[in-house]
């Protein structure tokens, strides 16, 4: 794998909220998004939708809203944080085959969060590097589910 291929696109945007539905509202109403995708992930502690533009095609990256389905999850500590306030928490890159880009990227000295991908949203694989070794972004990967 070269340097330039580890990543296909930006993926999504993941925007913690305290409130799904609200935050759902503005993207929608104010912003013009459109609803694509929702559901719970319990897993990973959250309630979750993915928005896209009008025609949304693949290359096109999403908007994802995160909102804690419990206090001790990570999108809860992270609001708790923040002062019970939303913000950007993290930004996710799309790879095609995430165990060749977990390789490489740990060679690279990049601390994956996870030994072996998650499931994320629409069924996809993913991981997470810890901001630490990404200069402070929260950087998550994702292999989309076939088909999607
Ligand atoms: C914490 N830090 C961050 C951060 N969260 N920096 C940038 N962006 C974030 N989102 C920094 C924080 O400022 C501290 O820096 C340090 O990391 C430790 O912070 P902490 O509050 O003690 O946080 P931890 O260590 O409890 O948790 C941080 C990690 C956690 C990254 C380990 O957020 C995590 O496990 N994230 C991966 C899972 C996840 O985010 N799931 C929800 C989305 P200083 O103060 O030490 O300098 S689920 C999802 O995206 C799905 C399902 C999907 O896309 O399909």
């Amino acid at each position: 794998m070269s340097e330039e291929s580890v990543f296909v696109c930006v993926d999504h945007v993941g925007y913690a909220v305290p409130n799904l539905d609200d935050a759902i509202k503005l993207h929608t109403e104010v912003f013009g998004w459109r609803l694509l995708h929702r559901e719970t992930n319990e897993e990973q502690g959250v309630e979750e939708a993915m928005l896209g533009t009008g025609e949304q095609l693949p290359q096109n990256a999403q908007v994802q809203l995160l909102a804690p389905l419990r206090p001790d999850s990570t999108i809860g500590k992270w609001l708790e944080k923040n002062g019970g306030r939303g913000g950007v928490q993290q930004v996710c890159y799309r790879v095609d085959d995430i165990e060749k880009a977990s390789q490489v990227l740990r060679e690279r000295g990049v601390t994956l969060l996870y030994d072996s991908p998650k499931t994320g949203t629409g069924g996809s694989r993913i991981n997470f590097a810890h901001p630490k070794s990404t200069g402070g972004v929260l950087l998550e990967i994702v292999e989309p589910a076939p088909g999607h």
